[in-house]
C-alpha cells in the first residue's frame, strides 16, 4: 500500500515539505483547480504540478478527482462534447505518468455534511451529518457552502439545475453513468489509467437527488457495467461507513479480491443515529468501524495501491479546510502505518 496525502495545489496553505515530514508519506493526490469542469486540462498545468510536486520529493500518480460535467449526470445532448473534452484530459494526465483517477457521479452536491466545525468532547472540531437539521436545510435558499462541491452556483442556477433533476430517477442515473463509462473506460484503457468512482458521501439520497453508489450491491453493478480492468472503486471507508449496513473489511475482501480497488480513502466514522453521524479520530474506539480488521483486509487482499489518510478533526488550534488540516490526518498516517506494520510482522 502506497500511502498519499491530499493537497489542494498552490492555494493549499500546507506545504509540500511539511508533508513529505510525515514517516511513510509517499506522494501526493491532487487535481487542477483552475479549469473550469467540462473543459480540458492542459498538459502544461499537469506537467507543471507534477514538477512542483516532485521537487519537493514526492510521487504524483494519481488525481482526485477529474470532476465530471452535470450534463454528462443529466445524460443532456450536450454531453458528447463533454466526454470528448474528459477523453482529452485522460490521453493527457496519460502523457503526464498519472496511473489513477478518481471521480464521483454524486448529482450536484459532492460530499455532504450538516456542521463543519462541531465541537467534540474533547474540544476538537469535526464534520458531523445530523440528519434532522440536513432535512431542514434548503441549498437554494443558500443554506450550504461546502469546500467539496462547487460554490460559484448563484442560487438561480442552482435551482435551474435541481429542477433537471427532479424527475430523475435512480435508473435513470445508471443509464447516464453506463452511457459515461462505455465511453471514457476505452480511452483509460489505452492510456493506461485506473478509474476509481468514489462512492456517495453520504450514501443515501439527499435534497430528493438520486444517489447510487452507495454499498456493495451498487459497486458490484458499477465494476459489472464495462468490463475493464480500467473499470474501478475508490473505497472510502468514511462514505460507505456512514451506512451501518456496509460491511466494510466483506467489502474490501471481495473487491479486493477482484483487482477493483484502484485508490483507498482511509477514515473513521461514529454513527450518532439513523442517517447521522460525526467523523472520528481515525483510532477504532473513537468511531464505529474497526480500523484494525479494515487494514487488516486491504492487506489481506494484496492491495498494493495508493491510499491516503483521510478528513482528520481540527486539533492543537490548526485552522484550515475542513476535514483536510495537518495535524489529524498525519496522526491518522502515523496510526496506519503501526497498523500495518503489527498486521505484516504478525504474518511471519
Ligand atoms: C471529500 C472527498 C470527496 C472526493 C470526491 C471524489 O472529502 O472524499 O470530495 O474527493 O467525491 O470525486
Amino acid at each position: 500500500m502506497e500511502m498519499t496525502f491530499r493537497w489542494y495545489g498552490e492555494s493549499d496553505k500546507l506545504p509540500l515539505e511539511y508533508i513529505r515530514q510525515i514517516p511513510g508519506m509517499k506522494g501526493i493526490v491532487s487535481a487542477i483547480y483552475d479549469v473550469p469542469v467540462g473543459e480540458v486540462w492542459p498538459l502544461e498545468k499537469i506537467i507543471d504540478l507534477k514538477n512542483t510536486i516532485e521537487a519537493a520529493g514526492l510521487e504524483f500518480t494519481s488525481i482526485e478527482s477529474v470532476p465530471v460535467h452535470e450534463d454528462i449526470k443529466l445524460g443532456l445532448p450536450t454531453r458528447d462534447l463533454l466526454i470528448e473534452n474528459y477523453n482529452e484530459t485522460l490521453r493527457n494526465l496519460g502523457k503526464a505518468g498519472i496511473k489513477v483517477v478518481i471521480y464521483n457521479f454524486m448529482p450536484v452536491f459532492d460530499w455532504t455534511r450538516s456542521e463543519l466545525d462541531h465541537e467534540l468532547s474533547d474540544g476538537s472540531t469535526a464534520l458531523i451529518y445530523d440528519n434532522e437539521t440536513v432535512l431542514k436545510m434548503d441549498p437554494i435558499k443558500g443554506d450550504l457552502s461546502l469546500p467539496g462541491w462547487d460554490s460559484s452556483y448563484t442560487k438561480e442556477s442552482l435551482k435551474i439545475l435541481m429542477d433537471k433533476y427532479s424527475k430523475m430517477t435512480k435508473e435513470d442515473l445508471w443509464n447516464n453513468l453506463e452511457y459515461f463509462l462505455k465511453a471514457i473506460i476505452p480511452v483509460a484503457e489505452i492510456n493506461e489509467i485506473k478509474m476509481a468512482i468514489h462512492p456517495d458521501d453520504p450514501p443515501w439520497s439527499i435534497f430528493g437527488l438520486p444517489r447510487i453508489i452507495t454499498c456493495k450491491d451498487s459497486l458490484e453493478r458499477l465494476v459489472n457495467l464495462v468490463d475493464s480492468p480500467s473499470n474501478g472503486l475508490c473505497i472510502c471507508t468514511g462514505s460507505l461507513g456512514a451506512s451501518p449496513t456496509n460491511n466494510i473489511p466483506e467489502i474490501i475482501r471481495y473487491f479486493g479480491a477482484k483487482n477493483k480497488i484502484h485508490f483507498t480513502h482511509i477514515r473513521n466514522v461514529k454513527h450518532t443515529g439513523e442517517h447521522s453521524f460525526e467523523e472520528a479520530a481515525h483510532l477504532t474506539e473513537y468511531g464505529s468501524l474497526d480500523m484494525y480488521e479494515i487494514v487488516k483486509a486491504f492487506d489481506d487482499v494484496g492491495f498494493s495501491g495508493p491510499f491516503r489518510p483521510d478528513h482528520g478533526r481540527m486539533i492543537w488550534g490548526e485552522t484550515g479546510k475542513p476535514g483536510y488540516g495537518l495535524y489529524d490526518r498525519a496522526l491518522g498516517a502515523v496510526y496506519i502505518n503501526g497498523l500495518l506494520e503489527a498486521i505484516k510482522k504478525d504474518k511471519k
